[in-house]
């Protein structure tokens, strides 16, 4: 097991200008013969004297059977295979500054189950090559810094594959024979291999195009599978919209003269950005209203416009080194975030946003995983594709957005590409770029790339000789990988209220105190004032104030932003259900109640902002406000809440209802809001398990002429009981059970019921002709779910929810380790957990440690997990 480490990085020693790949696609015997136009890099300045930069040339390649080697066009032999790794002495290079290497190798892609490299996809060939995928293909400086122009030859059966695709421009496609044909590419882009894709099926395709602002025309060809095609429109839609979108707020234009996507349904992530031709999991991009929820087309338009925005963030500019990751995945999501802001609607995207942050990345904070968004060391790649690099990596570009304002910001991005078109780069260049833009310091702010945990930002109200001020403490926990932590840069933007709900002025510019030390204060001109802060989620911090519930229902009612109320409102429920959850017998007054709905009343329509504060926090986020918690203790004291919330507004709730009439699905911002409100109300009411809930239930259920009614009425009748629960699915099923992408629901929502034979029932569900160990989507759905979501069953006290995950994750670990260190993730979060929970985690988490040949990807979150 080899630990990578970032200060060990070394430029490399060779460069590969040119690739010609030729591949002779076959499922068992695929032929790759690779041609690489070698550069011997000039020496890199070595500062180290004890580490010399390797001379020998060191290609990767795994799972490949070598056929031949070709130097300068004579057979060559005098090579040495071990680990993984293909080594030619440096005295065999001796005084070729370039030299060809022609590299011939076999693969096996229908027994490649791990969904790196080339593997079959249902009947189609695909690839993935990011992050270390491309050395599955063929042997090659599997480096994000080695950019090259690939030519790529294709030779496949003419039949079986109508649609050969690859990256860049299509140069040439004539049969060879009756049976076989070519088909070659050419990408003009110097690119990492991670970035190359190959793509070849019978597909059914959608045809558009984009005229550019400079006014080119692009041809956009959407591959979806046979009979599909009507699922596509959405996700070509969005294509356009964030083709324009980027051109419109960061003047980035399109860059080839094609651009191509295509769906598979065996993907191991969401989608990838290779150059001209993302591969897209089918989830993220199939959508017509009966099969695909509001909450689906809203994720589509979000990811593909995320892959598009890699065309420059990430493809143009790439990163030096994997541990760069987040300066093209911080930097796209937080341009995928803007966009669909600006598409749909900023208080649901920003909410959804800081609800990942607060359930998932604070969670890995406090985990044995936690590291900085520009990690340090890390053993296997793949496990660092996580909402720390990702998110909280947004997050921090978001407050370099924050302090720049746009305009800066906009002006720093001008920069970096103006410095870095075509490089491979750190997230030091980039900050570099946005301090030398706009003549800031940044020095500090690059502390945020180097520190992991959550901040905690602790604020106390004080008076000194009549005068009030707010005094902001802010401490980072030690955390596994790092013992001490310094004070990093904080933007908190905020307000004070009177308690007559009046702002007072605090003269600050943008409404953001800047807390950049341990501790600061900011006088407050008043008395009896109740500030409102971290408005927007404006850094992300764990927020510490002795809030009463009277000063949350005045944020809730008087804040300027409806941010504020929102974040008021789970700050108010999450302290209720905190005292039922310490004390069972706890009654909320009736007056609490009362102010609660005139609060909410004071929102009546703003369907958009009353739904968001009439959902009540998640089981995941209230886990991350407890210590050592006891999850069935709090699944309990929540739904005790629930209860009470709904007979205690019961009134006000059934007026809410009544007041939404059910429409012709449309996917209009109106529409989703009226939909989510509807639902997040029917939910609620099923605590009540009343019949004329139950009715309406039934009734919908059958009348929705949308998936997302479909789903919403599954939910609220999973509350409503299991009978009704039941009967729903079966119905469902009957509908749905050849819709691959549809039947994941249908997977999921089984696998998070609360039932006592949930084991068996998951058992049961595995051998469904839908579900296939090999599809991540099917593996999410159901174990990912059940161990995520399934509160009661999967912390069941007997730890047999916990024995049946790791049982899983051992069968799945030899067919797709990727897969298996995501899924291990619920289970090494024990620390969170109270110490009986703790012991049954672990004790599964040992057996796992004890497993021979277990992957590097479980051995290196599992290991860290015990350690
Ligand atoms: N680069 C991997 C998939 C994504 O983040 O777009
Ligand atoms: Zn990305």
């Amino acid at each position: 097991i080899i630990v990578k480490k970032r200060l060990d990085y070394q430029a490399p020693s060779y460069l590969i200008n040119e690739v010609d790949l030729v591949i002779e696609l076959d499922p068992t015997e695929t032929i790759i013969t690779s041609t690489l136009q070698f550069e011997t890099a000039s020496i890199p300045i070595d500062t180290d004297q004890h580490k010399p930069a390797a001379r020998d040339l060191i290609l990767d390649g795994e799972n490949i059977k070598l056929i031949s080697i070709t130097l300068n066009g004579n057979a060559f032999t005098h090579y040495h295979i071990e680990d993984g790794k293909l080594t030619i002495a440096q005295a065999e290079l001796a005084n070729l500054t370039h030299f060809t290497l022609v590299v011939k190798n076999s693969i096996d892609p229908s027994n490649n189950a791990t969904l790196e490299g080339l593997y079959l996809s249902n009947a189609a060939y695909c690839t993935q090559c990011e992050a270390e995928g491309f050395r599955k293909i063929t042997y090659f400086l599997d480096r994000p810094d080695v950019l090259s122009i690939y030519t790529v030859t294709i030779i496949a059966d003419k039949s079986a594959f109508p649609h050969v695709l690859s990256n860049g421009n299509l140069l040439e496609e004539y049969d060879l024979s009756d049976e076989k044909k070519l088909v070659k590419w050419h990408d003009p882009f110097k690119k990492p291999c991670y970035l190359f894709a190959l793509v070849a099926g019978d597909f059914d395709k959608l045809s558009d195009s984009f005229t550019t602002m400079s006014g080119r025309k692009v041809k956009l060809e959407l591959f979806v599978d046979k009979g599909k095609k009507s699922q596509g429109h959405h996700a070509l839609a969005s294509l356009k919209k964030a083709m324009k979108w980027d051109e419109d707020v960061y003047g980035l234009e399109y860059d080839l003269d094609i651009f191509m996507v295509v769906a598979v349904d065996f993907f191991n992530m969401g989608a990838m950005e290779n150059k001209g031709l993302n591969v897209f999991n089918s989830k993220f991009v199939l959508a017509d209203p009966s099969i695909a929820t509001d909450n689906d087309f809203f994720n589509i338009e979000s990811i593909i416009g995320h892959e598009y925005f890699h065309n420059w963030t990430g493809n143009r500019v790439t990163c030096r080194d994997w541990f760069q990751l987040s300066l093209k995945e911080g930097l796209t999501v937080f341009r995928d975030q803007q966009f669909s802001a600006d598409m749909f609607s900023y208080l649901a995207t920003r909410i959804s946003q800081v609800k990942v942050m607060r359930e998932n990345q604070f969670a890995e904070d406090a985990s044995p995983m936690s590291h900085p968004i520009r990690p340090d060391e890390v053993i296997q790649m793949n496990n660092f594709y996580t909402v720390t690099v990702y998110n909280k990596g947004a997050e921090v570009i978001r407050m370099l957005h924050t302090l720049l304002t746009t305009d800066g910001f906009r002006r720093g991005m001008d920069l970096y590409f103006e410095r870095h078109d075509g490089q491979a780069v750190t997230c030091d260049d980039f900050v570099n770029a946005m301090q030398d833009a706009n003549e800031v310091n940044l020095d500090h702010f690059k502390l945020w790339y180097s520190q992991s945990g959550t901040p905690r930002v602790k604020v106390q109200k004080t008076s000194e000789n009549g005068a009030d001020k707010l005094t902001f403490t802010q401490r980072t926990l030690p955390t596994t990988d790092q013992a001490d932590k310094q004070a990093v840069y904080l933007p908190i933007k905020m307000e004070c209220l009177h308690r007559s709900g009046s702002k007072i002025d605090l003269k600050l510019s943008n409404d953001t105190f800047v807390l950049d030390s341990a501790s600061a204060t900011l006088a407050v001109s008043s008395q009896d004032f109740v500030p409102v802060l971290l408005s927007d989620f404006s850094s992300p911090v764990m927020l510490d104030y002795p809030y009463s519930l009277d000063d949350l229902l005045l944020i809730m009612t008087h804040a300027s932003s409806d941010y504020s109320k929102w974040d008021a409102s789970q700050a108010f429920y999450s302290a209720l259900i905190r005292q039922l959850y310490d004390d069972k017998d706890t009654e909320v007054s009736a007056q609490i109640w009362r102010k609660l709905e005139t609060a909410l009343q004071q929102a009546h329509d703003n369907f958009e902002l009353l739904n968001e504060m009439l959902t009540i926090p998640s089981i995941e986020t209230l886990t991350q406000g407890i210590e050592q918690t006891e999850p069935l203790k709090l699944s309990v004291a929540r739904s005790h809440f629930l209860n009470y919330l709904q007979q205690n507004l019961h009134g006000f709730l059934k007026g809410i209802v009544a007041n939404i009439e059910q429409q012709k699905y449309e996917y209009t911002k109106m529409q989703v809001n009226e939909r989510r409100l509807r639902s997040a109300v029917l939910q609620l009411l099923s605590y009540s398990k009343s019949v004329d809930v139950k009715d309406q239930l039934a009734q919908q259920f059958a009348t929705a002429d949308n998936m997302t009614d479909k789903l919403n009425t599954l939910k609220a009748a999973q509350i409503y009981s299991v009978e009704l629960f039941e009967k729903l699915m079966v119905d469902f099923e009957q509908e749905y059970a050849d819709n691959a992408v549809v039947m994941d629901k249908w997977f999921a929502l089984h696998a998070t019921t609360n039932s006592s034979d949930i084991l068996a029932k998951l058992t049961l569900l595995a051998s469904h002709r839908q579900f296939n160990i090999k599809n991540p989507n099917k593996v999410r759905s159901l174990v990912g779910s059940f161990a995520v979501y399934n509160t009661e069953g999967f912390h069941a006290l007997d730890g047999s929810g916990y024995q049946f995950l790791t049982d899983y994750l051992i069968e799945l670990d030899v067919l797709n380790p990727q897969i298996a260190a995501r899924l291990v993730t619920p289970l090494i979060q024990y620390k969170k957990f109270a110490k009986m929970h703790q012991d049954l985690m672990t004790m599964q988490l040992k057996r796992l440690l004890s497993r021979p040949n277990l992957s590097k990807d479980l051995y290196e979150k599992v290991s860290k997990s015990l350690a």
